[in-house]
C-alpha cells in the first residue's frame, strides 16, 4: 500500500513565521501535497494572510500555545494521515517521504530525529545537552528511549491520533504525544531528518523555563504511564530518608542517647515511604489489566471494521 498525497494533511502550527511559511508551503505543494493546514496563533506579522495566499487552509486558534493549537487542529482534520512540522523553516519538506514511509509499513507514529543530522549552528550546546537529558529522563519514566522526543516533525495515522489523550497547551505537547504513544502501545518508528538553523526569527521557546516544564510533564505523565516510577520515586526517597535518620538514631542509642521524637519520625518516614511504593505496585497491576483490556477492545474493533467492510462490498 502506498500513501497518496491527497490523503495526507500537512499540519503547520505558526506564530509569527512570515519569513518562512510561504516557501515551506510552496515546497509541499511542489511535491504534490494539496492539503496544507496552517493553525495560526494570532500572528501579528501577517503569517495567516501569506499562508492563505500560498494555498494553505488557515485557521486561527482559539486558545493559547503550540499545544493548544495542535489539539484544536487535530479535531478539524479528516485525512487519514497527518504530517506535522514547525513553520519556522527548521524542518524540510524534502523529508516528507522519509516521515510517511513507515506509516505505509504499519507504523502508527513517526518521530523525525534531528540530533544526528542537524545543520551546524541549528542546535546550541545547551539544546543538545537539554535534549539528551530529557530523552534519558523520558526513558526512565516511560520505559522507551525515543531518541528525540521533543522533535516537531511527526507523522500519525488518524486512527492512532484518536487513541491519544492530549491536553498540554504549551511546548510540553511533544512530550505528551510521546508519553501517550508509549502508554497506548502505538508502533513508534524514529527516522533521521535534517534540521536547519532558524533564519534569524526569534524563538518562542525559553530553554530553561520550558525545559523545566517539560521535565515536570515527563514526571507527571508517569502517574498514568508508569505508576511504579511515579510513586516509587517518592516512596523510595522517603524510605531512604527514614533509613538514614534511623542509622543516626541507632548510632546515638548505642552511645546511650535516646532520641524519641526522631525515632517516631524515622518510623513514619519508612512506613509512609513503603505505603506510597505499594501504590506504585498496585497502579502497575491496574495498568497491565488496562493494557490487556484495551488490546482486546482493539482486536474487537478491527473485527467489527472488517465485518462492516464485508457488508458494504
Ligand atoms: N499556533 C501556534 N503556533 C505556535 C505557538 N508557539 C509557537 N508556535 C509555532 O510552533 C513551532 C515551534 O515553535 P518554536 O518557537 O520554533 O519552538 P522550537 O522549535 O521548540 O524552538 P527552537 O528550537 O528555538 O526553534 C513554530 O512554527 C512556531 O511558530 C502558539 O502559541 N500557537
Ligand atoms: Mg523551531
Amino acid at each position: 500500500m502506498s500513501i497518496e498525497r491527497k490523503d495526507v494533511c500537512i499540519l503547520i502550527p505558526t506564530l509569527n513565521e512570515v519569513k518562512t511559511i510561504e516557501s515551506l508551503i510552496r515546497d509541499f505543494r511542489e511535491m504534490g501535497f494539496s492539503e496544507i493546514f496552517v493553525i495560526d496563533g494570532k500572528s501579528t506579522d501577517g503569517t495567516a494572510d501569506v499562508a492563505r495566499r500560498a494555498g494553505a487552509r488557515v485557521e486561527i486558534q482559539v486558545g493559547k500555545g503550540k499545544g493548544a493549537a495542535i489539539i484544536e487542529a487535530f479535531s478539524m482534520i479528516k485525512e487519514p494521515y497527518i504530517l506535522m512540522l514547525d513553520g519556522d523553516g527548521t524542518y524540510a519538506a524534502a523529508d516528507a517521504d522519509t516521515m510517511l514511509g513507515p506509516l505505509e509499513h504499519g507504523a502508527d507514529h513517526v518521530i523525525g530525529e534531528r540530533l544526528s543530522g542537524y545543520e551546524k549552528g541549528a542546535l546550541t550546546r545547551l539544546n543538545r545537552f537539554g535534549n539528551h537529558v530529557i530523552n534519558v529522563l523520558f526513558k526512565w519514566a516511560h520505559g522507551r528511549y525515543l531518541e528525540d522526543i521533543l522533535s516537531g516533525y511527526r507523522a500519525f495515522t488518524q486512527e492512532s491520533l484518536s487513541r491519544l489523550n492530549l491536553k498540554e497547551s504549551g511546548f510540553e505537547i511533544e512530550t505528551e504525544i510521546a508519553a501517550e504513544a508509549v502508554r497506548n502501545d502505538l508502533r513508534i518508528v524514529v527516522v533521521p531528518v535534517s534540521y536547519c538553523q532558524r533564519p534569524g526569527t526569534p524563538t518562542k521557546l525559553h530553554p530553561l523555563r520550558d525545559g523545566y516544564k517539560i521535565i515536570k510533564t515527563i514526571y507527571r505523565l508517569a502517574k498514568v504511564g508508569n505508576p511504579l516510577f511515579y510513586f516509587g520515586l517518592v516512596g523510595l526517597s522517603l524510605t531512604l530518608l527514614g533509613i538514614i535518620l534511623g542509622i543516626y538514631v541507632v548510632y546515638d542509642w548505642l552511645h546511650n542517647i535516646e532520641r524519641i521524637p526522631m525515632t517516631v519520625l524515622t518510623g513514619l518516614l519508612i512506613m509512609s515511604g513503603l505505603i506510597i511504593t505499594m501504590f506504585g505496585f498496585l497502579g502497575d497491576i491496574f495498568l497491565a489489566y488496562h493494557r490487556e483490556t484495551n488490546a482486546e477492545l482493539r482486536k474487537l474493533q478491527i473485527q467489527l471494521d472488517k465485518l462492516e467492510g464485508q457488508k458494504k462490498n
